[in-house]
Order: structure tokens, then C-alpha cells, then sequence
């Protein structure tokens, strides 16, 4: 169970490397590919996902990259349409930092039957969208608010509220290209308060920041677009996860 591996993760104060694949930008084709390069670096889980997409195209995605690979694939989905059984898990996400309650409680009700029907392990979470210095589509898109970066507290407030509402994870998402990734001040104040797995992402673009978010206690990575832009990256990053892995262990 993908749940079960997150909270070791959690219980360990370890990080494992997730790489995002947006089905809008990845074609089908290039799934053997990317298996490939994630089963040689040790890549812990596939993202799937995007802001718009067709979903013909996401199964097949899925599909392609599970004939190469055992590495869980987890849905990230932009909205209900994305949710496949394809994949072995799904981040449930409740937009907590924005206050549309369509993305808080709204198309939950709407796609329920869909998403019991589907069989996935699902992974209640409560997603904080950051403000990462740029409107990211996720912020336009779901038409919230983006948490200030610099206010650390109102992040643990709101991951301490998705905690209690009884969310199995928390998400601080810089979303997809952000100039400037979530903080090291805020990823440590919020992951050293909770007591769910953290995870982290958005514009992420060095091993040298994956290796920092693993320090500061971020317990799942997540890379897209660095990725998208140069898949040997995914390497380099893998083994900076693992090396931050081994500080946090000496320590
Ligand atoms: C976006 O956290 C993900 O929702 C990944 O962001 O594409 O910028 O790596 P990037």
C-alpha cells in the first residue's frame, strides 16, 4: 500500500523521489523511456497528472510505463475526469488553502461514486497550493488564493487543520513551474509539527533542492517540469533524495 510506504517514509524522517508526468505533455510513446530511466535511478513513485488533459491518453500513459516498471503509479489529478483505475493509488486532494468550496468539498460529492468504484487506495490529502513568485494554472485554475510564501505559521495552521479534519497526508505545492519552490523555513515548520507524511513540490529544478526539501523533512519529492525539460536530471536527483536520506540517518 502506497499509505503504508508514505508513513514509513514519515516514521523514518526519510524522503522518497516522486517524478510527475503531466499526460498533456508526455506522449504515450515515451513511457518505455521514462520507465527505464526512473527503474535505473530508484525513482519511488510515478506522479500522473495535469491541470487539463485527456484521459484516453493518461490510461494509455499508465499503461505504457506499467509494462517496463513496478513503480507505483499515483493519480495527481487536476479534477474527477483524471481518475483512472489504471493507476494503484490516488491523491484525494482537498484544495485547504484556497476557499472554493467546489475544490473542498464539491466535485468530491460529484465524483464519490466514481472514485468507489474504482477500486484505488485512496490517499486523503490536504493540498496547499504556495505562492511560488508566478500565477501557476493551478492557482488560475482552480480560482484561489495562493498561501503567502512567507508566512510559515498559516502554512502549519492549515496543514494542522487538514490533520485534523483527518487527512492521511499534507501537500505544499509551489505549483508546476514556480519560480521559487517551497521553502526550506516552511517545509521544516510544517513538517516538524505534523504527524502525516509531507509532501512537497513545484518548481523544483536541482538535486541540490531535492537534497535541501529532504533535510528540511519534506517525506515525498516531486519533480515535473525540471523532468520534462531534461529526463537525465531524474539520476541526480534520485541519488540526492538517497543522500539526504543517509545525512538525516547520521545525524
Ligand atoms: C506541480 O508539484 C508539482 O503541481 C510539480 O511541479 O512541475 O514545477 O516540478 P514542477
Amino acid at each position: 500500500m502506497v499509505l503504508t510506504q508514505f508513513r514509513a517514509l514519515k516514521e523514518q524522517q526519510k524522503s522518497g523521489f516522486a517524478v510527475l508526468a503531466d499526460p498533456d505533455k508526455i506522449a504515450p510513446a515515451d513511457m518505455h523511456h521514462l520507465a527505464r530511466l526512473c527503474n535505473n535511478a530508484g525513482v519511488d513513485y510515478l506522479l500522473m497528472g495535469g491541470s487539463l488533459l485527456m484521459i484516453h491518453q493518461m490510461e494509455l500513459c499508465i499503461q505504457r510505463f506499467k509494462a517496463e516498471s513496478n513503480i507505483p503509479v499515483v493519480l495527481f489529478p487536476g479534477s474527477p475526469a483524471q481518475v483512472t483505475p489504471y493507476a494503484d493509488a490516488l491523491l484525494y486532494l482537498s484544495l485547504i488553502s484556497g476557499r472554493n468550496p467546489e475544490l473542498l468539498i464539491g466535485q468530491h460529492v460529484a465524483s464519490a461514486p466514481q472514485v468507489k468504484a474504482s477500486g484505488l487506495e485512496v490517499i486523503s490529502t490536504g493540498y496547499i497550493i504556495v505562492d511560488g513568485g508566478t500565477q501557476t494554472t493551478v492557482s488560475y485554475m482552480s480560482n484561489t488564493t495562493p498561501l503567502p510564501a512567507d508566512k510559515p505559521d498559516i502554512a502549519l495552521c492549515t496543514a494542522w487543520a487538514g490533520e485534523l479534519q483527518g487527512k492521511h497526508a499534507i501537500y505544499l505545492d509551489a505549483g508546476s513551474g514556480a519560480k521559487r519552490p517551497v521553502s526550506v523555513e516552511m517545509i521544516q515548520k510544517v513538517s516538524s509539527n505534523i504527524a502525516v507524511p509531507l509532501i512537497v513540490g513545484g518548481g523544483i529544478c536541482t538535486p541540490e533542492k531535492v537534497y535541501d526539501n529532504c533535510r528540511a523533512g519534506a517525506n515525498i519529492i516531486v519533480v515535473g517540469n525540471a523532468i520534462e525539460r531534461d529526463p537525465m536530471l531524474i539520476k541526480d536527483m534520485a541519488q540526492a533524495a538517497k543522500a539526504g536520506n543517509e545525512y538525516v540517518l547520521e545525524r
